[in-house]
């Protein structure tokens, strides 16, 4: 019974330390070695290698390294395996220091100021208190209910909308689709924080940004998938939205020629909100592994059907 890591050799070395010491008598197999491959339960990686199922044809379980999993095929997936997240707290102090840092930004004007800054202009607004801003995350989960309890201790008005009713203290909840526009229309920073799924492709769009008040911030942490990119620019050009912060585009990296690079009221970070730390997430999973074998239910199962 052995287990196959797909990832950099970096990475690597770390995890085969962690297994070394906790499970001495599992193989630990860094691809393209994998060992035989009918002995392989389990793998650890970000993407999979394709033609999983005749592979690994004994394959038990897959351990996505991210906390979203619309990076894997899962047509590819041969079904009987079981689909693990990475739910890991330094992915959430990371979500949670990124998120801060572009509320602030958004709510401070430093967006603004850094442009002044190019063209030597020296004009400050006067500063509104937090409680003025109405800041909207979508997506209550792992990530996003952490960073709302920070937003509401900061003194944000806060609001969550999810696909259930979740309750996070200090925060007005919204819920599923026939929620989604009242959300939307008390939202001056909107944050989105939901998986990438078919319900949620392309969710950020023109009819959403005209929903919002005018002048609204974005903040995509989620996926570049959850932007439809041609409905941005017009979007912050009209002054319907006033800043967009893009952790994430289609594709990535971004092509060097891409319009976003050079927009004035784009700031891109390049897909760093947060990771996963290699020494805890290989805790994550190696106290998976000790519940599966338990029989016991694993955190972070994805439900296929609803694709996260
Ligand atoms: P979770 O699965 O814990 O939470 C997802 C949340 O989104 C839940 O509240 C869920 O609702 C809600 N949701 C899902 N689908 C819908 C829908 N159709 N309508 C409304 N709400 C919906 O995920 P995490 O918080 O752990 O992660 C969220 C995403 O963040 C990841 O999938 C990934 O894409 C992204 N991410 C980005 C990183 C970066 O560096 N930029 C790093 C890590 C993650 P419900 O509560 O009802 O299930
Ligand atoms: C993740 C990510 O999903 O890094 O974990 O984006």
């Amino acid at each position: 019974m052995s287990l196959v890591f797909h990832q950099t050799p970096e990475r690597a070395a770390i995890w085969r330390e962690k297994f070394a010491s906790a499970r001495p008598d599992m193989p630990f197999h860094v691809w393209p070695e994998t060992g035989p491959k009918e002995d392989v339960r389990y793998l650890v990686a970000w993407k999979t290698p394709d033609d999983l199922a005749t592979l690994f044809p004994n394959l038990e379980v897959l351990f996505s390294l991210g906390a979203g999993i619309d990076q894997l095929n899962l047509a590819n997936i041969p079904p009987g395996v079981q689909i693990i997240r990475m739910v890991e707290n330094s992915l959430v102090e990371g979500m949670i220091e990124y998120v801060l840092w572009a509320v602030f930004s958004c709510h401070r004007d430093m967006f603004r100021y850094a442009r002044q800054q190019r063209e030597h202009v020296w004009n400050g607004s006067h500063n509104r208190p937090a409680r003025l801003y109405r800041v909207g995350v979508m997506g209550m989960g792992e990530l996003g209910s952490p960073v709302l309890e920070k937003l509401v201790a900061l003194g944000y008005d806060c609001r969550g909308w999810s696909r259930s009713r979740r309750e996070v203290a200090g925060v007005t909840s919204f819920a599923g689709e026939a929620e989604l526009d009242e959300f939307l229309a008390q939202t001056d920073i909107l944050v989105c924080l939901v998986p990438l799924t078919e319900a949620t492709r392309g969710i950020l769009n023109r009819d959403l940004f005209e929903k919002l008040p005018k002048g609204a911030c974005i903040i995509n942490c989620g996926r570049g998938g959850h932007l439809v990119q041609d409905d941005l620019i017009p979007a912050l050009d009209s002054g319907q939205l006033s800043q967009a912060v893009l952790d994430v585009a289609t594709p990535e990296p971004l092509p060097a020629e891409h319009t976003f690079w050079d927009h004035p009221r784009i700031f891109l970070t390049p897909h760093i909100a947060s990771a996963a730390q290699s020494d805890s997430a290989a805790e994550v999973v190696l106290a998976n592994l000790r519940r599966y074998e338990a029989g016991e239910s694993m955190t972070g199962v994805i439900d296929t059907g609803r694709g996260y």
